[in-house]
């Protein structure tokens, strides 16, 4: 009979192929030997380090579903997934920072854009010597992107895009802008801005309490001219965009976990060496019972996430079943780090102990890519067959 494993109760690591644990090993010994000793200093002070791109780029984690033509390793669904877990173990941050260029913007190049696109933007993504953003998301339209008001007007040999985009991690380093506005005939539609464009600038974001270590920026756009053939040229519609916050959202359910469990292998360890009482906190039916919670939603996540990625591997995934992980890893992995938090008493407000840094991340990602609502209504459509939020 197996004995039981605390830390991987369904045995996770057992259901992956020889491949995808060769694939986490390595992303786990790059973050914690390299992201985790920079993670307090980066937060603390809101520095993001641009270096982390091409380190990421040069192990092959960023883009990792594109085929090898352009520079991705080609990758499963499945591997993306344990390598956001990996990343996001260490901080939100960096996995923001990773996710948005693999998901939003090498996505939507791979999949909507001209050959030429492909040929002249993936490679330099994926190694990571460029950097990328994705604007969607404007100051008056967040939950609702389709009422954007960004314009892309038709000029001769191209468009003049004007608007501003607020939120927009990675934006004020970003090389490659992937932005979407609407056209002439109020079709949202997907343009490719490069950095130095006339009238593109994208002022810096300060004062976040969460997700410090990445930065996040406005985009605005004061008739900026982008050239016909860095248009996406077919697709039209919110389609565009929300293909690629399916696969972004997919990591994040993945990344979300990885926090969760940051935050109860730390209150763990506290908890058994922590005296009060004359006896270690482990030992009182409270802690336990903390202790025991943590473990089953971790749990029930992660193999979730997996199935989802064995759905998306074989085609068979769909936007509610995304809805429900991506809803579910984040509200459960943000009580997760509120708990544990507390487990810690006094010590656990302090950055030092890590835990608190992952709980107002956590907070933000229970908000991007879709609020943990913005799901809900999601699923109540898919359920009721009647739409809420319009
Ligand atoms: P709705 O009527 O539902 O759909 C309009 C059209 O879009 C299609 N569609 C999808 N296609 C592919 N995948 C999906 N997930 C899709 N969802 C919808 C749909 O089929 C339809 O196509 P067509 O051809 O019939 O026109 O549109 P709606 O306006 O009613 O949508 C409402 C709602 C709430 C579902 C949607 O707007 C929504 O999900 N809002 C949340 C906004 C959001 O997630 N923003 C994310 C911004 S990016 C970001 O946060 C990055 S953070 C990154 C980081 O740092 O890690
Ligand atoms: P709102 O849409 O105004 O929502 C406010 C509240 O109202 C929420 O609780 C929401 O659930 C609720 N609500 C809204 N509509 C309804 C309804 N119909 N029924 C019930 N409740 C409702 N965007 C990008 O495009 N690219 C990025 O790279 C990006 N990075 C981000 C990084 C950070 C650090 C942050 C904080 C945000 C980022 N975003 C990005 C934006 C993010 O996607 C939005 O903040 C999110 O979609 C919510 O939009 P909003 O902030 O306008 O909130």
């Amino acid at each position: 009979k197996t004995e039981f494993q605390w830390d991987d109760a369904l045995l996770l690591s057992q259901q992956l192929t020889d491949e995808e644990r060769m694939v986490r090993d390595a992303a786990q010994a790059y973050c914690q030997d390299k992201l985790q000793p920079r993670i307090l200093e980066s937060f603390r002070h809101e520095k993001t380090d641009p270096a982390i791109f091409r380190e990421m780029g040069e192990l092959g984690l960023l883009g990792p579903t594109i085929p090898e033509q352009y520079g991705g390793p080609g990758l499963n669904y499945v591997s993306y997934g344990l390598i956001a877990r990996e990343v996001e173990r260490v901080d939100s941050g960096y996995r923001s920072m990773m996710s948005v260029q693999s998901s939003l913007v090498i996505v939507p190049i791979y999949e909507f854009g001209t050959e030429a696109q492909r040929q002249k933007f993936l490679p330099k993504l994926a190694s990571g010597v460029w950097i990328g953003c994705f604007g969607l998301t404007e100051p008056n339209h967040g939950s609702d992107p389709g009422s954007m008001i960004s314009r892309a007007k038709k000029v001769p040999g191209g468009y003049s895009i004007s608007g501003s985009k607020m939120w927009i991690s990675n934006s004020p380093i970003a090389d490659v802008f992937v932005v979407w506005a609407k056209d002439d005939e109020g079709k949202i539609r997907g343009f490719i801005l490069e950095k130095g464009m006339k009238g593109l600038s994208a002022p810096a974001i300060h004062g976040k309490f969460g997700l410090r270590a990445s930065i996040t920026g406005e985009i605005v756009m004061d008739e900026v001219f982008c050239p016909e053939e860095n248009a996406f040229p077919e697709v039209r519609g919110l389609k565009g965009p929300f293909t690629c916050l399916n696969s972004a959202r997919y990591g994040i359910a993945w990344g979300a976990l990885g926090a969760a469990e940051d935050c109860f292998q730390r209150a763990r360890s506290y908890v058994m060496d922590r005296q009060q009482f004359g006896r270690p906190l482990a030992a009182n039916q409270l802690i336990q019972k903390k202790l025991a919670d943590m473990l089953t939603e971790i749990t029930l996540g992660l193999q979730g996430c997996l199935q989802l990625g064995r759905m998306k591997d074989a085609g068979t995934d769909s936007v509610e079943i995304t809805s429900i992980m991506k809803r579910n890893s984040c509200g459960k992995s943000l009580e997760i780090a509120r708990v544990a938090r507390d487990m810690l008493g006094g010590n656990g407000i302090s950055d030092e102990f890590g835990i608190v840094r992952h709980m107002v991340n956590l907070e933000v990602v229970n908000t991007y890519e879709g609020t943990h609502d913005i799901h809900a209504l999601i699923l109540g459509r898919a359920i009721t067959g009647i739409q809420a939020f319009c």
